[in-house]
């Protein structure tokens, strides 16, 4: 047996936790060969839940679970990580403006940042969920100045898996058929979901489905998913996003599927004539637990046009929290 590998988790006792740590315990997340300690960390009046969650998971007898911590204090909770996984934020309230939201995270990020430079193991793998999602996982890495800002993503798996799902539903096809799907940009409703490089059974996509209804409605429909989910359910999503943590984390450590490619929020490279330095997502293949950019994509004028508006707000975003960003 392979010796355990510590995960550290904020925003434990939350919805999208609910779902995935019992996930993360079948070793869905690395890999059924890999046992796990559980570092759960929350805010102070959330650890009563949290023991409750604790109790929940030991009553499993997960085979895969070696231990779990429970912590109020994030320095204490992020010591010797090799996967951290920001989930816990502070969410928006009723008629806050998403600068003033992104204002409100910013410190936490930063701070959250500089305790994973000094604590977390080396080659920590840290995937940031909450929201504002890219901008918080730029705060976070920038006030890591001893690892590489390759070393920190955000979650915009969620919008990649709902355009493959929803293109299937629309198609009659598996997802598992859909291929090559990209989500350009920023988690929020400026991103792109790109089907131009998209194939349905190895063939070009774009061709099999309406063009109009590509333009009109479905990237519309990418890009508020979210909100209609809460509109409906009265809650975001949160089993969905559970998933989509898992097959970020999954493909990051074990690699992309042959003849696909996923998209994840990652510092850029200047890739696509994207502003070097901000966390914007992209095309990426992984192997051996590194990604890189999938590159030479031809990029229309139509889509050019919308990677530059999720371009432009990120960069909006990164003037607003420039004081916690060190050189
Ligand atoms: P919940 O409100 O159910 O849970 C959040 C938990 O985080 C709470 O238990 C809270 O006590 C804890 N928390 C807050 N600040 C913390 C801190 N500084 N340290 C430790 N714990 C802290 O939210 P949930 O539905 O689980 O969503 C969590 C975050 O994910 C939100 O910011 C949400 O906006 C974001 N999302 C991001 C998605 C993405 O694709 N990037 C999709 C899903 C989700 O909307």
């Amino acid at each position: 047996m392979k010796r355990p590998v510590r995960i550290a988790i904020t925003g434990a006792a939350g919805s999208i936790s609910h779902s995935l740590l019992f996930k993360i315990a079948t070793g869905e997340m690395i890999g059924q060969d890999q046992p796990v300690i559980l570092q759960l960390i929350e805010m102070p009046q959330a650890m009563e839940p949290l023991r409750g969650i604790a109790m929940e998971l030991e009553d499993c007898a997960f085979p895969l679970l070696h231990s779990i911590s429970l912590h109020d204090n994030f320095e204490e909770g992020v010591v010797g990580a090799h996967y951290v996984l920001l989930i816990g934020a502070k969410p928006r309230g009723p008629g806050m403006e998403r600068s003033e939201l992104i204002a409100t995270n910013a410190p936490i990020f930063a701070h959250q940042g500089q305790a994973i430079n000094k604590l977390a193991n080396r080659d920590v793998k840290v995937l940031v969920v909450g929201n504002p999602a890219n901008t918080n996982a730029l705060i976070a890495s920038r006030n890591a100045p001893d690892l590489s800002p390759a070393q920190f993503t955000a979650l915009t798996r969620l919008d990649h898996n709902r355009t493959r799902g929803i293109m299937a539903n629309h198609t009659g096809a598996n997802p598992k058929d859909i291929r090559r799907v990209t989500v350009w940009g920023n988690h929020s409703s400026t991103q792109f979901p790109d089907l131009h490089h998209a194939t349905i059974y190895g063939e070009p996509a774009l061709p099999q489905i309406d063009q109009d209804w590509y333009r009109d409605t479905f990237i519309e429909k990418i890009q508020k998913r979210g909100s209609a989910i809460i509109d409906a359910r009265g809650h975001s999503s949160a089993a969905s996003a559970a998933q989509a943590i898992i097959n970020h984390m999954h493909d990051w450590i074990n690699g992309t599927p042959e003849n696909d490619w996923v998209s994840m929020g990652i510092v850029s490279d200047g890739s696509y004539g994207i502003e070097k330095g901000i966390i914007y997502s992209f095309p990426v293949r992984c192997d051996y637990g590194r990604y890189q950019i999938v590159q030479g994509l031809e990029i229309s004028e139509f889509a050019r046009e919308k990677m530059t508006l999720s371009e432009q707000e990120l960069l909006t975003e990164m003037e607003t929290v420039k004081d916690l960003l060190p050189k």
